[in-house]
C-alpha cells in the first residue's frame, strides 16, 4: 500500500509531505468490487482527506456521522453494461435520500459511453469524469466538489443561524414572541387533530420592578436568565417556552389535560418560590415569586381553537392571579 501511494504520489505530482494536505474531505467510494482502483483510492486519501470505501448505498452512512454525509461520493460506474440500470437507480436513489442528498456526487463513466455520462447528470450527479481520464483530473474534479460541498454547509449554517437568531430571545436563549407567534397555531392544530388538549402558561415576574431597584438591573438580567433555564429545565422537551416580554414567559404544553396544566403550573411557582436565586457575591440569593395564568384549548370535538383567544385566557387568569395577591396559579 505504501508503495502504491508513493507511486501514485509522484505520478500525479503531489508533494511528498501529506501534511501539507491535511484531511480535507470525507469521501465515499461506492462500488460492489472488493477492492476498487486501489491506485485511486490512495491518490484521494494523499490528496483530499479520508476515502472509505462501501459496497452498498445503505453502507454510506454507517461509515459516516449520522446526521453528517460525506463530502463526495464517488460512484465509479465502470461496472459491465447490465449493470447500468442499477447504478442509475443508485444515482437518484443517492440523490433522494435525506442522509446523503446533501453530498457532492461523482460518477466514473465508461470509455465509449458518453451518453450515460449525460444519463448521470440528469439524474443529478454534480459532475462525470471518463474512467480513462488521468487520475489528475479525477483528482481535481473530486477537489472541487469537495471544496463546493463545504461552501454549500457554510452557508446552510449560516441562514440556519440567522434563522435560529430571528426567533430567539438574546438575553436567554429561550424562543421569542415571533416564534410564538407562528408556532402555536400549529402546536394548537395538531393537539386537535389528535384529540388532546394544548395548556398555554401565561407566567409573570412579582414585583419584578422592585429587584431591579433594589439589585440593579444587570442583577434583574440574571435573575431572568436563571429563571428562564429553571422553567425549560423543569418541562419537556414537546414543550414550547419562550420569553414573550421583559419578564413575561409562555409556556405551551401539548397533549395536557387541564389538571395537568394546573399542576405543571403550580409545580414550577414552587420551584421558583421555593429557591431564592443565587446570583454570588455581592448578592444575597433573590428571593423571586411568579404568578401563572393557564387556559387550554383544542379538546376533542372542539372547533379549530384560535390560539389569540387562547393566550387572552391565559392572560386574564395571570391577571387574576396577579388581583388574588401573587406567587398562585389562576385557571
Ligand atoms: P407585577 O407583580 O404587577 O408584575 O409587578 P412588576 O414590577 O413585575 O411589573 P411592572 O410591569 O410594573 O414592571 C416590570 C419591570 O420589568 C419593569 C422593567 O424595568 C422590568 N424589565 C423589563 N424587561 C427587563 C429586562 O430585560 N431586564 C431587566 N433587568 N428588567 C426588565
Ligand atoms: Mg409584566
Ligand atoms: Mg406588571
Ligand atoms: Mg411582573
Amino acid at each position: 500500500e505504501l508503495l502504491l501511494r508513493d507511486s501514485t504520489s509522484r505520478a500525479l505530482g503531489f508533494c511528498d509531505d501529506r501534511a501539507s494536505f491535511a484531511s480535507t474531505g470525507r469521501i465515499t467510494v461506492i462500488t460492489p468490487e472488493a477492492a476498487p482502483m486501489p491506485e485511486l483510492i490512495c491518490a484521494l486519501n494523499a490528496g483530499l482527506g479520508d476515502c472509505v470505501v462501501v459496497q452498498t448505498a445503505s453502507a454510506v452512512l454507517r461509515h459516516n456521522d449520522e446526521m453528517d454525509c460525506p463530502d463526495l461520493l464517488i460512484i465509479p460506474a465502470t461496472a459491465p453494461r447490465g449493470d447500468a440500470v442499477a447504478l442509475f437507480g443508485l444515482v437518484s436513489d443517492l440523490r433522494s435520500r435525506v442522509d446523503t442528498r446533501l453530498a457532492s456526487l461523482l460518477v466514473m463513466v465508461p470509455d465509449g459511453h458518453p451518453e450515460a455520462a449525460a444519463m448521470f447528470l440528469d439524474l443529478g450527479a454534480d459532475d462525470v469524469v471518463m474512467q480513462n481520464a488521468l487520475p489528475q483530473e479525477m483528482i481535481l474534479r473530486a477537489k472541487a466538489l469537495v471544496r463546493r460541498k463545504q461552501l454549500h454547509d457554510a452557508l446552510r449554517r449560516n441562514v440556519l443561524d440567522g434563522l435560529q437568531a430571528a426567533v430567539t430571545d438574546p438575553l436567554t436563549g429561550l424562543l421569542n414572541r415571533r416564534y410564538v407567534d407562528h408556532h402555536l397555531a400549529r402546536m394548537s392544530e395538531q393537539s386537535t387533530t389528535a384529540g388532546s388538549a394544548l395548556a398555554v402558561m401565561m407566567i409573570d415576574i412579582d414585583h419584578f420592578k422592585a429587584i431591579n431597584d433594589t439589585y440593579g438591573h444587570p442583577a434583574g438580567d440574571r435573575v431572568l436568565i436563571a429563571l428562564a433555564a429553571r422553567l425549560r429545565d423543569n418541562l419537556r422537551a414537546v414543550d414550547l417556552v419562550a420569553r414573550i416580554g421583559g419578564e413575561e414567559f409562555l409556556i405551551a404544553m401539548p397533549r395536557t389535560t387541564a389538571k395537568q396544566a394546573q399542576g405543571a403550573a403550580d409545580r414550577l411557582r414552587r420551584l421558583v418560590s421555593q429557591t431564592p436565586f443565587d446570583l454570588g457575591a455581592p448578592h444575597d440569593p433573590i428571593a423571586v415569586t411568579i404568578s401563572v395564568g393557564v387556559a387550554l384549548s383544542g379538546e376533542a370535538g372542539q372547533d379549530q381553537p384560535d390560539t389569540h383567544r387562547i393566550c387572552d385566557l391565559a392572560d386574564a387568569a395571570l391577571y387574576r392571579a396577579k388581583s388574588a395577591g401573587r406567587d398562585c396559579v389562576a385557571m
